[in-house]
């Protein structure tokens, strides 16, 4: 499978392309097509034909049939999404084939019975004296967005597309589709998923290439473009923010985070540090949710800083960084930690395997403490396998030290006093708050960061709530 621009019911010739990078080993295993404006245009113009066309007649019933048909669709391709994703991304199988393709197929699902199941509201009204009866019936009927930009990251690329493709196709919207330029796979696979459930043409179009000044950056400032929903970094985030200003665009933002862990001394140690290996190092440390910033109260913080670097440094067959460009940003803060003073409990550097992995862009998983809550190191989003602890002795003290940060998407608490964890989750400033486990996720709760983290919540009916408008009608009776 070659990746491709899907414009128009059609995969669209390729023009000048990029080279594609195998982050296991640094070689070159495709290319990738760089969408000119001219095919941004296309894909704009194919989506508001669509909704001029059939799609813009589809029946929420039709909607939710098409959905399901492309979960299926997916399913019956589960190893080849399951290749394409540990081939751009460098993931273990593992990883893949239990959380991204089985959740890409989920969103699906989820939309297809969220949307089919929404209620509406309707207001008998009565105002005495008012235009003969003064009786009334309001209703609420909700009307798609039109046209809308989805960007998407590379990390977790076709479950980050699919989350919100599917609300953004449920809702009835003409869907203009740029995942990363770092993994074009699985979304050129999901198009041609996509075409075999007989999607109207021009319902769902994707582009490929680049952001700033490309493929990414022509889509969020088309004027035809009728909402944006971005997932990427806070930086990405502002800089399309300027562009959509102009064009007064609505936007749904999912950002960077720099998320803490609080671990009270009364938490089951064994399980908090498990927990915290699982929050830090899964996926190398490249999930938005991941935990950074850990807290540990000073009468267990020595163990649990012994055991965390324990785990760590036994860790094995875990995936690389998903760049060259990003293993040197991540090794960029792993030099700055040390310069800031950090003592280097466990990692650090870069791995040896006597491999082929050698050429790749590995980084070892890696846990700090000894720095203060001002250096860079614990404030700026590393986006790899590392951690820093810190000591705190109260429950204020760890409140503060949480929401000390620029960033507000998760965190975790570990505590075995139930009445703590109640009181200590709603005062952290973050969007998701988790109790002794992490990245827990049902599709129907909101999902999103405060902030700089993000605007606006995504997931269930937030998402279907942002895809489209409300509509009042009265009816005089
Ligand atoms: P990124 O912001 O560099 O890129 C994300 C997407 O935006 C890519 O498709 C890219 O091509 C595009 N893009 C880049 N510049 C653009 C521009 N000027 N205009 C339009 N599009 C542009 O992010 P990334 O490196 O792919 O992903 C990592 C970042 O994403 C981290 O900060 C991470 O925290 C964040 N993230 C957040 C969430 C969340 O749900 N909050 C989820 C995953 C990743
Ligand atoms: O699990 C999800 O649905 C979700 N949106 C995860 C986001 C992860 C960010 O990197």
């Amino acid at each position: 499978m070659k990746p491709a621009h899907y414009v128009n019911g059609v995969f669209a010739p390729t023009e000048a392309t990029f080279p594609l990078l195998s982050p296991v080993d640094g070689s070159q295993v495709g290319v990738v097509p760089e969408a000119s404006r001219d095919v941004v245009d296309a894909a704009v113009r194919a989506a508001r034909a669509a909704l001029d066309g059939p799609w813009g007649r589809t029946s929420v019933e039709e909607r939710c049939a098409f959905l399901r048909r492309i979960a299926d669709g997916i399913e019956a391709r589960f190893d080849e999404f399951v290749a394409a994703e540990v081939a751009d991304t460098g993931k273990p199988r593992d990883l893949a084939a239990t959380v991204d393709i089985p959740r890409a197929i989920g969103n699906f699902r989820a939309y297809a019975d969220l949307a089919y199941g929404r209620p509406e509201r309707a207001y008998p009204t009565t105002v005495p004296g008012w235009s003969g009866s003064g009786q009334a019936l309001n209703y609420t009927v909700r009307r798609p967005l039109g046209v809308v930009a989805i960007i998407s990251p590379w990390n977790l690329p076709l479950l980050l597309l699919t989350w919100k493709v599917a609300p953004a196709l449920a809702a009835g919207n003409a869907v203009v589709a740029k995942p990363s330029e770092e993994t074009p796979s699985t979304a050129t696979l999901l198009a041609e998923v996509i075409g075999e459930a007989g999607l109207p043409d021009g319902a769902f179009n994707l582009v490929h290439g680049h952001g700033a000044g490309a493929a990414g950056e022509h889509l969020t400032s088309h004027p035809g473009v009728d909402a944006i929903a971005f997932t990427g970094a806070s930086a990405t985030g502002a800089a399309i923010m300027r562009n959509a200003a102009e064009h007064v665009t609505p936007l749904s933002f999912e950002l960077g985070g720099k998320n803490p862990a609080l671990v009270f001394a009364d938490a089951d140690l064994a399980e908090a540090v498990e927990g915290t290996v699982r929050s830090s190092f899964t996926h190398s440390g490249q999930i938005c949710l991941c935990t950074e910033r850990v807290y540990v109260q000073r009468p267990v913080f020595d163990e649990f800083v012994r055991a965390l670097a324990e785990r760590a440094r036994a860790l094995t067959g875990y995936g690389p960084m998903i760049s060259a460009e990003h293993r040197d940003k991540v090794l960029s803060y792993y030099r700055l930690a040390v310069e800031e003073g950090a003592t280097v409990q466990a990692g650090g550097g870069v791995p040896t395997f006597g491999d082929a992995r050698d050429s790749g862009f590995y980084v070892e998983p890696t846990v700090l403490t000894g720095l203060p809550q001002s250096a860079r190191t614990v404030r700026e989003e590393i986006f790899g396998p590392v951690c820093h602890v810190a000591p705190f002795d109260d429950e204020d003290e760890a409140i503060r030290l949480a929401n000390d940060s620029p960033y507000g998407l998760a965190a975790t608490v570990w505590t075995t006093d139930l009445s703590r964890a109640h009181r200590v989750a709603p005062r952290v400033e973050a969007g998701i708050v988790w109790v002794n486990c992490w990245n827990l996720r049902d599709l129907r709760t909101p999902f999103g960061g405060v902030k700089a983290s993000g605007i606006g919540r995504e997931g269930g009916e937030y998402s279907l709530d942002f895809f489209s408008e409300p509509v009042n009608v009265c009816v005089k009776i």
